[in-house]
């Protein structure tokens, strides 16, 4: 940690930003609060999974089909049990839950609802790869007490904070409200996140692009011919792009926003008549495109801005192509026109 930086934990920087919104009444600050609790207790488990307990299987299946691991379900149920009680909330979506979890009616219902991805990325879990956890908040726009599936079919512009926590060489915490980007890494020692990576900004260009090449045949032609210019040297850097890819969604686009380039996961176009997207839109792209775009960065689909799509179903994916401005641009170019632009300087 930087010597010179003050020690800023993040409910101190949670209660001054609060400053900024005279007519805040500490609801939010404090939902905030809630989560970054639930975060260190998931944090402490991913850290702690012994080999024979957490790495196991739980034995079923998700929503997706997907085999679900005891720290998915661990990680969902620490989130719902901080989360159900605070009276911030008028509901709350999972991507381990198969519909909308309402909050207990034995509870006060608030004015939020809570979109996450518990735990991101847990095919990693048992090679010690990043994984993580992505929140949503929106504001509730139906009548009544209670949220409803309608209050979370919102367009991600309407988002009122998103984060995600990155649970790797150390465990970090990435938010945005709307003013800036930070990060709080924790410090187990002394159970705090404390303000590490303040008002982050995506570098403008990068040199390292991140997707899954095994899947290179199922991508469509404007993907596969971006791709071979940021291999090529006829791309502005004059020589290729560097290929780093986790496949944990948290860890390669966390890396895409601190060191810049292009974070993909295009649609599957073997059938080009029903292209397949993977990642979801309402607790991955959204939430990871607002803080890409607070840092600088820019979030499409390739037919637009992530955060404009409308959504439809809760569970609903999209392609996501996210990063800096340059690379997101020029894939968009790709998409628009039959050129290959030719290098800004000779080849190095
Ligand atoms: P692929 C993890 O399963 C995940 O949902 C994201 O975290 C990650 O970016 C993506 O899937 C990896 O998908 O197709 O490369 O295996």
């Amino acid at each position: 940690m930087n010597p010179s930086q003050p020690i800023y934990t993040i409910g101190r920087h949670l209660v001054e930003q609060e400053k900024d919104f005279p007519k805040a009444t500490g609801e939010f600050t404090s939902l905030l609060w809630d989560l970054t609790i639930a975060f260190k207790i998931i944090s402490n488990e991913v850290n702690n999974a012994g080999l024979g307990q957490a790495l196991g299987l739980a034995g079923f299946e998700n929503v997706h089909g997907e085999e679900v691991r005891e720290l998915d379900v661990f990680a969902h149920e620490m989130i719902f049990r901080a989360m159900d009680h605070g009276g911030h909330l008028c509901l709350m979506a999972s991507e381990e839950s198969h519909d909308v979890i309402p909050i207990p009616k034995k509870f006060k219902k608030g004015k939020y609802i809570l979109l996450f991805d518990p735990l991101d990325g847990s095919s990693n879990i048992d090679v010690s790869a990043g994984i993580g956890s992505i929140f949503s908040i929106l504001r509730k726009v139906t009548d009544g007490e209670d949220g409803s599936l309608e209050d979370c079919l919102q367009p991600g512009v309407q988002q009122v904070a998103a984060g995600y926590v990155v649970y790797g060489s150390n465990t970090m915490l990435v938010y945005t409200t709307g003013q800036g980007v930070n990060g709080f890494t924790l410090d187990p020692a002394i159970g705090e996140f404390l303000l590490s990576h303040r008002n982050v900004r995506i570098p403008k260009r990068g040199n390292i692009y991140s997707v899954n090449e095994g899947s290179h045949r199922f991508w469509d032609e404007p993907t596969r011919r971006f791709v071979a210019w940021l291999k090529s040297d006829r791309n502005d850097l004059g020589k290729p792009y560097s290929l780093r890819y986790i496949g944990s969604m948290v860890s390669d686009v966390h890396r895409t926003l601190l060191k810049g380039g292009v974070f993909l996961h295009p649609a599957n176009c073997e059938n080009p008549d029903r292209p397949k997207a993977k990642l979801r839109l309402l607790y991955e792209a959204n939430p990871m495109a607002f803080i890409l775009e607070e840092a600088g960065g820019k979030a499409v689909t390739g037919s637009g801005r992530i955060l404009q799509v409308s959504p439809v179903e809760l569970h609903e994916r999209v392609p996501v192509i996210m990063g800096s401005p340059f690379e997101v641009e020029m894939y968009e170019r790709f998409g628009k026109e039959e050129f290959t632009p030719e290098p800004t300087r000779d080849p190095a």
